[in-house]
C-alpha cells in the first residue's frame, strides 16, 4: 500500500468533538456525527463507505505458538494411578462418615474444591438419606446451626424441596414472616438496626409456631412433654410454662379470675422473651447490671407486656374462643364480674391506659439501669401491639 493510501486509511478515525465542530457546514452536511479527520479527505469519501468506531483493545498476549506449546505435566502415569487412589480415599472418607454433619461438611468441601463431579453418585446417595432422615437424633447433639445451614443449602442445590421460620412445613401454624417483620420495624426502624429486626423477626416466627402448637395442634400430653424438654434449657422455659398452664386451663374447662389470668398472661404473650432478645440485639447500650436485671423482667418489661397481652386479647379472643382456646382477659372478667362483653372490653381499655401511666412514670423516673434506647423499645412494642390489634387480629388473620 502506498504511503498516501495508508495515511488516508489512518485518517478514518474519530476526532474529538472540538475538531468535528470546526468543520465547515458545507462538508459535514451528509456525514454522520463523527466524521473524518480532515475535511479535505472527508469530502473525498464515497457515500457508500460506513465510518466505524474502534474500542482500542490491546492485542492478545497469547501467541498461537505459545498456546500450542502448552502441555499437561500431570497427564498419564504415575498421576492417573495417584488420582484413582485419591478418589477411592475420598469415597471411603464419605462412606465412613456416619454423622450427618460430617457428611455435609465433606460434600461442601468437595464442591468448594471443584472436585465433587468425581463423586456425584456417592453425594446423591448421602443427601438422599439425610433428606429422608428427618428425625436424626445426632443433629441436635452437634452444632445445630451449622447443620441446618449446610443441610438447607446443599439439599436445595441438589433439587430437594426444603421450604424456608418452618411455617410452610407445619401446615397448622401461622406463617407470618412479613407481619412479624413489620412488628420489628415498629420497634426500631432506623437503618443501622437491621440486625435487631432480623433477630426479632426470627424469634417472633418461632414463638408463633410454638404458640400454635400449644393452642391449636397438640394434645395436653404432648405439650407436657414438650414443656419438660424446653425447661431443661434456658430462657424459653418461662414462656413454655405459661403456655402449658393455659393449655391445662383449656383442657380442664377452668376459667381463672382476671388477676390469676393476668399473672400468667403477660408472660404467655411472649413480650418478655422478645424484649430480652431485643435488649441483646442492639449493640452499644449493654451493661452488666442491666443484662442481669433484664432476666428478672423489670417493670418496664412487665407493663409493656401487659399492654401487648391486653391489646392482643381485644383483637384475637373472639376468634380464639370460637376455635377453642383458654379464656382470655375479656372472658375472665365477664365470668368473674358478670359484666357484658362490651363492658368487659371497656374495662380492658381502662387497664391498658393504667399500664401506660406506669410506663410513663418509669421513663421519667428511670434511674439509669436501662438505656433510653431499651425503654423506647419496650414502649414501642406496646404501641405497635395496639396498632396491630386495633381493628381485630392484624397479625394472624
Ligand atoms: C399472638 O398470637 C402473636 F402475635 C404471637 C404469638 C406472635 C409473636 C408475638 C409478638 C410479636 C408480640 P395469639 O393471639 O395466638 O397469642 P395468644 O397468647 O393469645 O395465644
Ligand atoms: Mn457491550
Ligand atoms: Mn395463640
Ligand atoms: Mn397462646
Ligand atoms: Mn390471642
Amino acid at each position: 500500500m502506498a504511503f498516501t493510501q495508508l495515511a488516508s486509511f489512518r485518517f478514518c478515525t474519530i476526532l474529538p468533538l472540538k475538531t468535528r465542530t470546526s468543520l465547515p457546514l458545507s462538508s459535514t452536511k451528509c456525514l454522520p456525527s463523527y466524521v473524518h479527520a480532515q475535511h479535505t479527505i472527508a469530502t473525498k469519501i464515497p457515500d457508500n463507505i460506513t465510518v466505524r468506531r474502534s474500542a482500542n483493545y490491546p492485542p492478545s498476549k497469547w501467541s498461537h505458538d505459545f498456546v500450542a506449546s502448552l502441555k499437561n505435566e500431570y497427564a498419564g502415569e504415575p498421576y492417573t494411578t495417584r488420582v484413582n487412589n485419591l478418589k477411592e480415599e475420598v469415597k471411603t472418607m464419605l462412606e465412613s462418615a456416619t454423622n450427618p454433619l460430617d457428611q455435609l461438611e465433606i460434600i461442601d468441601a468437595l464442591q468448594r474444591l471443584g472436585v465433587a463431579y468425581h463423586f456425584e453418585d456417592q453425594i446423591e446417595t448421602k443427601l438422599k438419606s439425610i433428606y429422608n432422615d428427618t428425625i436424626n437424633k445426632q443433629r441436635l447433639k452437634q452444632d445445630p446451626h451449622s447443620f441446618a445451614t449446610l443441610e438447607f443449602r446443599l439439599l436445595r442445590k441438589h433439587g430437594y424441596n426444603v421450604p424456608q421460620g418452618l411455617g410452610e412445613k407445619l401446615a397448622f401454624v401461622r406463617a407470618r414472616p412479613m407481619e412479624g417483620f413489620l412488628w420489628t420495624v415498629g420497634g426500631v426502624f432506623e437503618p443501622q438496626y437491621g440486625h435487631f429486626r432480623r433477630i426479632l423477626s426470627q424469634v417472633g416466627a418461632l414463638i408463633t409456631v410454638i404458640d400454635d402448637i400449644y393452642d391449636v395442634y397438640s394434645t395436653l400430653d404432648e405439650v407436657e412433654l414438650f414443656t419438660e424438654a424446653v425447661t431443661r434449657s434456658v430462657s424459653w422455659a418461662d414462656l413454655c410454662k405459661s403456655y402449658l398452664l393455659e393449655a391445662k386451663w383449656y383442657h380442664s374447662g377452668y376459667t381463672p379470675s382476671l388477676e390469676e389470668y393476668s399473672d400468667n398472661a403477660w408472660v404467655s404473650i411472649s413480650a418478655p422473651l422478645l424484649l430480652v432478645h431485643a435488649y441483646f440485639a442492639v449493640p452499644n447500650h449493654i451493661t452488666k447490671e442491666a443484662s442481669e436485671c433484664i432476666l428478672d423482667y423489670p417493670n418496664i418489661v412487665k407493663w409493656s407486656s401487659v399492654i401487648t397481652r391486653l391489646a392482643d386479647d381485644l383483637g384475637t379472643s373472639k376468634h380464639e374462643q370460637k376455635r377453642g382456646d383458654n379464656p382470655k382477659s375479656i372472658e375472665c372478667y365477664m365470668h368473674e364480674s358478670g359484666a357484658s362483653e362490651a363492658a368487659a372490653r371497656e374495662h380492658i381499655h381502662y387497664l391498658i391506659s393504667e399500664a401506660w401511666k406506669k410506663i410513663n412514670e418509669y421513663q421519667i423516673g428511670n434511674t439509669a439501669v436501662f438505656s433510653q434506647t431499651f425503654i423506647r423499645m419496650a414502649m414501642k412494642l406496646a404501641r405497635m401491639s395496639q396498632c396491630i390489634y386495633q381493628h381485630g387480629d392484624g397479625f394472624g388473620a
